[in-house]
């Protein structure tokens, strides 16, 4: 090891979906500095508060170093450690044993947030081994948005900050606080001083509305009745893309005569955004061209998803936004290996049909489980027993709506493993606990198979400690002895050549360039039209009675009906500080968010006797949590936004660190799901809120 300071380049990563470019100092193993490298592709010399931190995650004291297994009853909190060897065996031994009695489909893997090229590893270990069931959070993230597109305009339509836009309309996407897929708030900022101009729909006047020309504080869960009365305005105006709609797309007349209810007024007894608002936004969108919508999590974490996200696809298709630069466009990817040969797709061909989901009739392309639909399988043997998982880069007991049934599941298993930097509520329950490497400690691709056209290399800048392995080689060495071997590497640093081969690029010399982008192309439609069955962007979508899909995009109904027991509307959004539920445990971003804080008109507030910075319990039909109240105008009256991800590792293992006090999802539920993903209502939920 060098004891002189030496600057690695690397990119952040699993803090958010990752994409600033870092300089990193180190001495001795130990990373002394970080800062954002002026040449980053994406961010251009930012970094946030949470990269800056993130070397902390390598050094804290309780972190896990040593493989673990349950020494007395689940979540006692009593470990017996144990060799890597004994640890893979037992879960090898255990995964075999559910297989004999109930075949491969039994036993489960779980993932969160895709943070790198474990991701993939992990569904190809599930392919292998036999199991269709990958259960994954994107039935309220990302998939929605993903596979909608492909079945109306075979494609997903990704804003395209790389070009100057007109106009970006950030649709429920707090960009500042998230870089919602690392695609870096600093190209918008860019943008917004050379002269872009911005719209904000977000139920809380966020950071950027403070630069747009129009914020429309939205009532939450209503996104799919705002959408179609900016298709009203739009068509009813003529103000739409004569041309395009005309060449390019199917079902331009029932979708011109569907939307007639859906006036202003009509759109603004629902959503609360006033009429003018409705007018004066779809006009500027669709005046301004090229303009980008950038979507956030709220298009996905209701019922209503398919709706919303099908009429924002009208929306951008109308107004000739699609796959031009600066609107919504088609990334193509660098050469490198298909996502369905790394996964080795072709070995579980009967995958769609087997998967627990196929039973509920989701919409076609899903690939992965949902976790409500999981738990059931688990809970009731619906269709077909669960009785083991893997658990890696997730944490369920607060990332999966209904909170207190995901314990009953976990509860319930015969058998779970956990991967984990740290012990997490979920951890707490497994049998057996892996000790994984961090960022910085092994080498990695980010953005593979994010679907924007680009990736970038993440390699490793320091050695892991103790006996932390990273998710790749668990996974590589479980495989072995899970399946067949020969489809495993004898060095899991392999898988990085093997993506990168069709580039013609060693993992070392795409380590030098940084990142491999796609070639640029737009308006691909050209030549052979769009891929779907007509050829054209499916306003009416031509297979919706063959898929038992909804033709047109509608808006029915709150996605919970009105309540006076529950008169308030609940949502949530991500704090800038953590990731999900990860990170409360770093001491440099607990102090600068400290407590769960709950937003809250005062007016609200004072209806019910709340004042600033004290407890507040939120309850709904299906729990009650305690959080900060946080009194702002920034939100409108009558809705309250939490924060989700909250546990206390400070707590202890006695409480289960605190898991259920401040925990989101303990007021959400998996009753009622959208039909088409199995997503939960996470956002645009009744509730009610009382002093403490
Ligand atoms: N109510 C509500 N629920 C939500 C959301 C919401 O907005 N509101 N958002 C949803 C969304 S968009 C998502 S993506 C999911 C995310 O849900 P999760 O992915 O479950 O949440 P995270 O906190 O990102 O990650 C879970 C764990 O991964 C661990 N981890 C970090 N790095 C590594 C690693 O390299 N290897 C391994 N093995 N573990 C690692 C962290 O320590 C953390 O405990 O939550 C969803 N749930
Ligand atoms: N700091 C941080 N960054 C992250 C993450 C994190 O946990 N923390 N998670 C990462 C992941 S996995 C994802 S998927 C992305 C998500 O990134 P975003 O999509 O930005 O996620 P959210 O914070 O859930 O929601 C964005 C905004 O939607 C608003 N909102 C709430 N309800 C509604 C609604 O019904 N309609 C509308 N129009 N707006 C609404 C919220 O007020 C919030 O400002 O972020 C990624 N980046
Ligand atoms: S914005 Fe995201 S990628 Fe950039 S430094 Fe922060 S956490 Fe890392
Ligand atoms: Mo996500």
């Amino acid at each position: 090891m060098s004891r002189t300071l030496q600057w690695v380049k690397t990119h952040c990563a699993r803090m958010d979906h990752g994409g600033c470019a870092l300089l990193v100092g180190v001495r001795d193993n130990r990373i002394i500095h970080i800062k954002g490298d002026p040449e980053g592709f994406l961010n251009k010399g930012y970094t946030c508060i949470k990269g800056t931190a993130s070397p902390d995650r390598l050094h804290h004291p309780d972190r896990l170093v040593h493989p673990l297994k349950r020494a007395e009853k689940r979540g006692e909190g009593k470990w017996k450690r144990i060799s890597w060897e004994e640890a893979l065996n037992e879960i090898a031994e255990n995964f075999e044993k559910i297989k004999t009695q109930y075949g491969a489909r039994g036993v489960a893997f779980c993932v969160g947030m895709p943070k790198g090229l474990d991701h993939f590893v992990l569904i190809r270990l599930a392919n292998l081994f036999g199991s269709p069931n990958v259960v994954a959070s994107q039935d309220v993230c990302h998939a929605p948005r993903e596979i909608t597109g492909i079945h109306t305009c075979g494609f997903y339509p990704v804003a395209d900050l790389h070009y100057p836009s007109r106009l970006v309309v950030l649709w429920g996407s707090n960009i500042t606080s998230t870089n919602e897929e690392g695609e870096i708030c600093s190209m918008l900022m860019k943008q917004l001083k050379e002269g872009t101009e911005l719209i904000v729909i977000d139920p809380r006047r966020i950071d950027l509305a403070r630069k747009a020309s129009l914020s429309l504080q939205i009532r939450p869960g209503t996104d799919n009745a705002l959408a179609l009365g900016f298709l009203h305005v739009i068509i009813e105006e003529f103000l739409y893309d004569r041309d395009f709609v005309e060449k390019w797309t199917s079902g331009f007349n029932d979708l011109a005569d569907h939307v007639k209810k859906y006036t202003p007024e009509m759109v603004s007894q629902i959503t609360r955004v006033p009429t003018d608002f409705i007018r004066d936004a779809a006009r500027r969108y669709a005046r301004a061209k090229p303009a980008a919508i950038q979507w956030g999590n709220p298009i996905e974490q209701n019922v209503h998803t398919f709706h919303t996200i099908r009429a924002l696809i009208c929306l951008m298709a109308i107004c000739g936004n699609l796959d031009v630069p600066g609107g919504n466009v088609d990334a193509s990817d660098p050469k490198i290996l298909s996502l369905s040969s790394f996964v080795r797709a072709d070995l579980l061909p009967d995958k769609r049909k087997e998967m627990i989901s196929a039973h509920h009739h989701v919409i076609p392309r899903l690939m992965t489980v949902a976790p409500s639909y999981f738990k059931k399988a688990v809970l009731e043997g619906i269709p077909y027993p669960v009785k083991a998982a893997y658990i890696m880069c997730a944490n369920p007991l607060l990332s999966y709506a209904g909170s207190r049934q995901t314990y009953d599941a976990l509860m319930n298993l015969d058998f779970f493993a956990v991967a984990e930097i740290f012990m997490t509520p979920t951890a707490a329950l497994a049998d057996i606990v892996l000790p994984v490497a961090s960022h910085f400690e092994f080498d990695d691709i980010g953005h593979y198979g994010l679907g924007h056209g680009y990736i970038l290399a993440r390699p490793k800048v320091v050695d892991p400690p103790e006996e932390c392995w990273p998710d790749i080689k668990i996974l590589n060495e479980l495989g072995k002895r899970v399946s067949p071997p020969e489809y495993w590497h004898e060095d899991h640093r392999q898988f990085l050549e093997d993506v990168l081969k069709p580039s013609g690029l060693s993992y070392s010399q795409f380590v030098d360039a940084g990142y491999l982008k796609g070639a640029e192309r737009f308006k691909k439609y050209e030549d052979g039209g769009f891929v779907t069955p007509t050829g054209k962007v499916e306003l009416r979508l031509i297979t919706a009675e063959k898929f038992n899909l909804t033709p047109l995009p509608g808006f029915t109904q709150f996605p919970e009906e009105d309540d006076p027991e529950y008169p308030l509307v609940l949502t949530g959004s991500k704090s800038r500080y953590y990731l999900h539920s990860s990170y409360r445990w770093l001491e440099k971003l607990r102090k600068r968010s400290p407590h769960p804080k709950a937003e809250i008109h005062p007016e609200t507030a004072e209806e019910y006797g709340i004042t600033d910075g004290e407890e507040v319990i939120i309850d709904t039909r299906y729990g009650a949590i305690t959080q900060m109240a946080h009194l702002t105008e920034d939100i409108c009256p009558g809705i309250v936004n939490a924060e989700h991800g909250w546990w206390y590792p400070e707590a202890g293992s006695a409480s289960l660190y605190e898991w259920d006090r401040a925990n989101f999802n303990i007021l959400t539920s998996t009753h009622n799901l959208g039909r088409e993903f199995g997503t939960p209502n996470l956002k645009g939920i009744g509730c009610r809120i009382s002093k403490k």
